[in-house]
């Protein structure tokens, strides 16, 4: 505990909190870090010779503490890119994000018309009821792979125009 005693002399303000930071990252194993419930992910089927496709699902931030989706990868894709849509001039466009925030117990579903993970640089079939790899990078260091199932998905026009 020596080294620990050190550590909250060392620090300047907040030292307690730091303190128990540490202590609950020490009590914690890396794998139970992980404040995120990830459920309901799928991927869209796309014909042979597609370069693109897309990625939904939904995330559950159990914790108080914001944390953030930063960056997602699959062996099926050369990049996969965090999307959402919105109007420009009266036509539904996605662009790139740099994250996707979850504030404290907060839920956001990522689906098709909304926020979705763009699979770009395909390197394979998307074959409906086969499965791709998906690996999420999120802010507080933690990291889940999942297998994404691949599903007919209608194309993100005709959905959620509530405008
Ligand atoms: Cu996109």
């Amino acid at each position: 505990m020596k080294w620990l005693l050190k550590f909250v002399n060392y620090s300047n303000g907040n030292s307690m909190k730091k303190l128990i930071t540490l202590l609950t990252a020490l009590t914690l194993s890396s794998a139970a870090m992980a404040d995120v419930q990830v459920s309901d992910s799928y991927a869209r089927a796309v014909p042979p010779g597609q370069p693109n496709s897309a990625a939904f699902l939904t995330l559950k931030n159990t914790s108080d503490e914001q944390v953030a989706l930063q960056s997602a990868s699959s062996s099926a894709a050369d990049v996969v890119e965090l999307h959402t849509h919105s109007h420009v001039d009266g036509v539904m466009q996605m662009h790139k994000v740099p994250r996707i925030t979850l504030n404290g117990n907060e839920t956001v579903v990522l689906e098709p018309g909304g926020l979705h993970m763009m699979l770009i640089g395909l390197n394979q079939s998307l074959i409906t009821g086969e499965q791709i790899d998906l690996t999420l990078n999120f802010s507080d260091g933690s990291t889940q792979t999942l297998n994404v199932e691949i599903k007919d998905v209608m194309a993100a026009m005709g959905k959620k125009h509530h405008h």
